[in-house]
């Protein structure tokens, strides 16, 4: 009899990356004070009547702003749920447009999701890792043999690893060889359930090893750490080795979105023992440690953060609403009798025509 396939991880095809620049440091502490700062005034705007939802995503700065910084747009392209604000602000998207879905003005954000390399945001738990598949695997049907592809990034968490989907597109990506980062931010929680309640095991990285694939489980507070493993599980993707996993292990201190009381399922005790140091101050200590920022570097961010909340919550505001009809014209290519009368019947409703 042969023997049993390994059921240890598979190592990574491609070199650890040299280490981050001073200036690269640099960037990634500005951009994790802007979208902290972004983030806790989206729930101040959800308060004040601005937009009506929002899904934050506090103390996950790091394990977003890490992986996002480390994607090339010129050839990789992107795959979010509803709660990667981080990722798309690291990617240089649009965050007037982006916003745009938390003020309902446009489903999945008024941003170009082909210049910006952004997918749609994506609200169905596993959703957005079926279209990463098809993305990367439509990557290697058109680069012909040739190993220099662009890499699908797709994001999801704890909760959705427990979907079907997931299974689907992690065994489809490793048979195919598909060129995609499987990125899980393990945040403890799939809304009030945690992750020992969810994830069968305790660990999502370990199920790449029945997919053949090697995954990387990673300190999802660390932000070096994040980009340096994004990096190379990139790199490990476009050379035509297949997809990856990465676990980024982080905590979800906020509530799961604006119209969730986290007080119903877990005491601010927990809270607070479970969560572990903060990414944002973790990494300043680190800067100031390594001389690499000093107290006038750390003013001069909160500065440009608060501007560009500024100016973001300014250009939210001016939006106006969206003709209602829209949202039937790009469901499908080709329209269909049934969604023709579903727009016929909201018009009578909504616009009395
Ligand atoms: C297919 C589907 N089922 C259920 C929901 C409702 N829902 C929204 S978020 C969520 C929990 C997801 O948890 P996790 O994947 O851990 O992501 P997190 O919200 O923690 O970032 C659920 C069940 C949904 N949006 N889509
Ligand atoms: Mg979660």
């Amino acid at each position: 009899m042969d023997p049993l396939p390994s059921s240890e991880p598979r190592p990574l095809n491609a070199p650890e990356p040299g280490p981050p620049t001073s200036e690269q440091l640099r960037e990634l502490y500005s951009l994790m004070a802007a979208v902290r700062h972004l983030d806790t005034s989206a729930v101040v705007w959800q308060r004040q009547g601005i937009i009506p939802g929002y899904a934050p995503e506090l103390g996950q700065e790091a394990a977003q702003v890490g992986s996002g910084y480390a994607v090339d747009i010129s050839r990789d392209f992107v795959f979010p749920t509803y709660r990667e604000m981080g990722v798309a602000r690291a990617m240089g998207v649009d965050m007037v447009a982006y916003m745009s879905t938390h003020k309902a003005t446009w489903h999945g954000g008024l941003y170009d999701p082909l210049k910006s390399r952004l997918a749609p945001i994506q609200a169905v738990v596993a959703g957005s890792v079926l279209h990463a598949v098809g993305w990367a695997h439509g990557q290697t049907l058109s680069a012909n043999g040739n190993s220099d592809l662009g890499a699908a990034l797709t994001y999801f968490g704890d909760g959705a690893s427990s979907q079907g989907d997931i299974h689907e597109a992690m065994n489809f990506a490793a048979v195919m060889n598909a060129p995609v980062v499987f990125f899980v931010q393990n945040n403890g929680w799939a809304i009030s359930v945690p992750t020992e309640r969810q994830v069968a095991g305790g660990s999502v990285a370990a199920r790449a090893a029945g997919y053949g694939m090697p995954a990387l489980r990673i300190d999802g507070n660390d932000v070096v750490a994040v980009f340096q493993s994004t990096r190379r599980a990139l790199a490990h993707c476009r050379s035509g080795n297949g997809p990856v996993l990465i676990e980024a292990m982080t905590y979800r201190r906020g509530p799961h979105s604006t119209s969730d009381d986290p007080g119903r399922y877990r005491s601010l005790d927990a809270e607070r023992a479970d969560a572990g140091a903060d990414p944002l101050d973790r990494f300043r200590q680190r800067l100031l440690a390594d001389g690499i920022a000093d107290e006038q570097f750390f003013k001069n961010a909160a500065a440009a953060a608060r501007a560009e909340e500024e100016q973001i919550r300014t250009g939210i505001q001016a939006l106006g609403p969206r003709p209602g009809a829209e949202m039937f014209d790009l469901v499908f290519q080709e329209t269909t009798p049934a969604l023709r009368a579903q727009a016929a019947s909201w018009r009578e409703e909504s616009e009395h025509v």
